[in-house]
């Protein structure tokens, strides 16, 4: 049986299904993955020297105008073919629900309702100093002109500086994501995990997590990332490509393409 088929089989016999999704499902929307080469404004940058807080410290306003040009880049981009199958999935009768390491929205564009965000929001904001939580009003969208560092906004509560809601290196997950995202995958069927390289900390052991509880596993991914365990399948290819596929063959049965898939 191919890996494809095997991936049928799986999702014809689950009911409860849990998307875990990474950077790469955003890629065919035009949105960089943490491996890619930044472009434009960027490019003498480094994301790992721009995602931390040491570095929101040492220069705020670098920092704030890197999240709104990424703020914007999302605003611009669509929803992809592989963010727009999982509520179809939804609608065909799954139930389903979407664990994403992603701070984009493009989940919740393409019409998913349950997702949950481990790594925070672009469009989240939150105090440096006194950590209080907000949404980014269209005020603070202000985006930059080329070369331009924009301040961040202050905090109505303390004055202090607003950063991004999203989760730096070293930092913890929001408590309440993570509780939600470990009681949807312990208690899942199948998981399939989209888009990820799965190297982050604690999101990676997602999978793993999926596995121990007894569920099946897919990888879609570019590159083999499986973990070699029985019940796991490697889809091999684009997201934007596999996952309207897969979609294809529950609903109509249809005979898939030959050789396409691995
Ligand atoms: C396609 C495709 C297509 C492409 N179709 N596929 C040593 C020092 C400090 C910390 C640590 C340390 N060792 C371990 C840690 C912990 C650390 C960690 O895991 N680090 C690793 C690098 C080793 N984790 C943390 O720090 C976490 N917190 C924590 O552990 O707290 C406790 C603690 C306290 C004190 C000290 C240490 C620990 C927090 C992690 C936060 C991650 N934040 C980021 C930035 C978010 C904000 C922002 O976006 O700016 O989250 S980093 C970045 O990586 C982002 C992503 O969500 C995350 C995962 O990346 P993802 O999604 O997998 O993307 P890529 O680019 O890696 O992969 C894309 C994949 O798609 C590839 O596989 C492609 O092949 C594929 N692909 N196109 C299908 N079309
Ligand atoms: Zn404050």
């Amino acid at each position: 049986m191919s890996n494809m088929q095997r991936a049928i089989e799986a999702l014809r016999a689950s009911k409860k299904v849990v998307f875990f999704t990474g950077a790469g499902i955003s890629a065919e929307s035009g949105i960089p993955t943490f491996r890619d080469k930044l472009t434009g404004l960027w490019t003498k940058h480094d994301p790992e020297r721009l995602e931390t807080a040491a570095a929101f410290r040492e220069n705020p306003a670098l920092i704030w105008s890197w999240y709104l040009w990424r703020r914007h880049q999302v605003g611009q981009a669509k929803p992809n073919a592989a963010h727009l199958a999982i509520p179809q999935l939804s609608n065909a009768g799954w139930d389903v629900s979407v664990v994403t390491q992603n701070i984009d929205d493009l989940h919740e564009r393409a019409g998913s309702s349950q997702v949950v965000h481990l790594h925070g929001s672009l469009m989240d904001v939150k105090c440096f100093a006194c950590h209080r939580l907000g949404k980014l009003t269209p005020a603070q969208l202000e985006i930059a002109e080329e070369g331009q560092l924009i301040e961040p906004p202050r905090c109505v509560r303390c004055n202090g500086k607003l950063r991004p809601g999203v989760v730096w290196f070293r930092e913890n997950l929001p408590e309440g994501a993570w509780r939600s995202a470990v009681r949807l995958v312990k208690n899942c069927d199948l998981l399939i995990s989209v888009g990820t390289s799965g190297i982050v900390m604690p999101a990676a052991g997602i999978p793993n997590m999926a596995l121990a509880a007894g569920a099946t596993v897919i990888h879609v991914n570019l590159e083999d990332v499986g973990l070699d365990a029985a019940d796991e399948v490697m889809l091999t290819g684009a997201a934007g490509m596999l996952l309207p596929a897969l979609l294809r063959a529950l609903e109509v049965g249809a005979p898939l393409p030959s050789g396409g898939f691995t």
